[in-house]
């Protein structure tokens, strides 16, 4: 096991991995910007060494910085969380060339998931369904259209390097694809380096429902159950949920399935999730993989009380898979609510500042993941993210109940958050009946106007 591991990067996922360290008994670094130093996260950490000014790009990106904070610390693997360099091929690379482990899988996994194209390619050799579209990446306009002929309109064209909604367009009709087309080219080109992008068929009302997955180095591949995303903002997420209204049983094993079957093809090694799209129909497609542990990992501990820090720790360590699901129930039903300091009612400006009162909600099954407190200012230089308030109840209905009770108890003053907004949604009648897809928000204007 490790002695003693750096957690590159900040806030409430620094906070999560040292808790995880602590109960392994591994000794933490934390590393930190300028803007950061009274975070909590320094403070609970064993060691501490500033990485440069404010800007991400000149402290947590850092990645000579880090390693030779590591190095001066002592540290024998680094823990990148999610976001900044965890799904940094290059830094996973650099890690392994200073006998550091990178807590995470390959470079090569990560490579070839953070190629889109590529991994759409992958899927669907493998019999994993993946949307009508482009064999891999396309590069000529009237090879292009034609495809999109094939496979009918209205397409989607993504980047082959974005994911996460970055670099897509849509095209409604033959008359707007060639445009649609080359502006996808250059944003992805501008945007991440690499013009290279791929076509599918558009899906008007998808769910997005992601499968989490974990790998150990004897190359045994688990399913751990699935978490509904669809209520998203700006391919921001912000509400997270499992199981998924969704879908069923046999379905949730299918998808788990599929995603163990791509997962063990490459060997994947640690947390992973595969994102699939799943249309009214009940048909589903495999998205993308992300090759990290992501924001809403607690809504899964909570249906199956796993600890997934932990075991991404212990698998990094070789230590093999020490989970098990008894039947691969989940227990319960679980919510996350992400808090941000930011204005709902005026376009999610965000709200950076000092909190001058603090009261989190608590009670049966309510978990709060945050590093804020009374007195801490919030920098505008990262992202906005306060709190996450994640609830279990034996039922939807009863964890529903509590994360109502929740946000309304959770007192956070000197800020503005995003609490107003997230009661709204989770009164809406289609997200209590659970009958809701990625684009309720879009309909449902009214939401973000202020209450008069
Ligand atoms: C799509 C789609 C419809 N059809 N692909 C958005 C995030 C990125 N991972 C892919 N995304 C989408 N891809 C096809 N072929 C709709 C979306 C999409 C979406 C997906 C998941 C959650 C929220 C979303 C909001 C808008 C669009």
């Amino acid at each position: 096991m490790f002695t003693k591991i750096l957690i590159a990067n900040r806030g409430e996922i620094a906070l999560r991995v040292i808790r995880a360290c602590k109960e392994l008994g591994i000794e933490t670094v934390a590393v930190f910007s300028e803007a950061d130093r009274e975070s909590l996260h320094v403070r609970f950490a064993d060691d501490e060494i500033c990485l440069g000014p404010p800007p991400s790009r000149l402290s947590y990106l850092r990645v000579t910085n880090i390693i030779a904070a590591a190095e001066i610390a002592g540290a024998d693997a680094i823990h990148p969380g999610y976001g900044f360099l965890a799904e940094n091929a290059g830094f996973a690379e650099t890690c392994a060339a200073s006998n550091i482990t990178f807590i995470g899988p390959t470079p090569e996994q990560i490579r070839l998931m953070g190629d889109k194209a590529s991994a759409r390619k992958l899927a669907s050799e493998l019999d994993v369904p993946v949307i009508p579209g482009s064999q891999g990446a396309v590069e000529d306009p009237d090879e292009a259209a034609s495809v999109a002929a094939e496979i009918g309109y209205p397409v989607i064209i993504k980047a082959a390097a974005g994911g996460g909604g970055k670099g897509m367009r849509v095209a409604e009709d033959p008359g707007s694809f060639a445009q649609a087309f080359q502006l996808a080219r250059n944003e992805a080109l501008a945007g991440f380096g690499d013009a290279s992008v791929y076509i599918e068929k558009f899906l008007g009302r998808p769910r997005h429902v992601e499968i989490q997955i974990m790998g150990d180095q004897a190359g045994k591949v688990m399913h751990i159950g699935e978490r509904d995303c669809s209520i998203q903002r700006r391919h921001q997420k912000l509400i997270e949920e499992s199981p998924s209204p969704g879908i069923d049983r046999a379905m949730r094993e299918e998808l788990g399935n599929r995603a163990v079957r791509l997962a063990e093809h490459i060997g994947y090694v640690g947390a992973g999730t595969v994102e699939f799209l799943v249309d009214r129909d009940g048909s589903y497609y495999f998205m993308e993989m992300n090759t990290r542990i992501q924001v809403e990992h607690p809504v899964t501990e909570m249906v199956t009380n796993f600890d997934l820090v932990k075991e991404q720790i212990r698998v990094a360590a070789g230590e093999p898979l020490g989970l098990q699901l008894r039947g691969n129930q989940l227990r319960g039903h679980a919510i996350e609510c992400r808090v941000n300091a930011e204005d709902p009612f005026r376009n999610f400006q965000p709200s950076p500042g000092t909190i001058t009162t603090y009261h989190p909600p608590g009670g049966p099954g309510v978990r709060v993941a945050t590093h804020i407190y009374a007195g801490y200012t919030v920098p505008p230089f990262y992202d906005s993210l306060l709190a996450k308030v994640i609830v279990h109840g034996r039922t939807r209905d009863e964890a529903l109940s509590r994360m109502n009770n929740a946000l309304d108890s959770f007192i956070i003053e000197g800020v503005t958050t995003t609490i107003p907004f997230l009661q709204r949604v989770i009164q809406h009648a289609d997200f209590i009946s659970g009958d809701f897809d990625t684009k309720l928000l879009e309909r449902e204007p009214d939401l973000l106007t202020p209450a008069t």
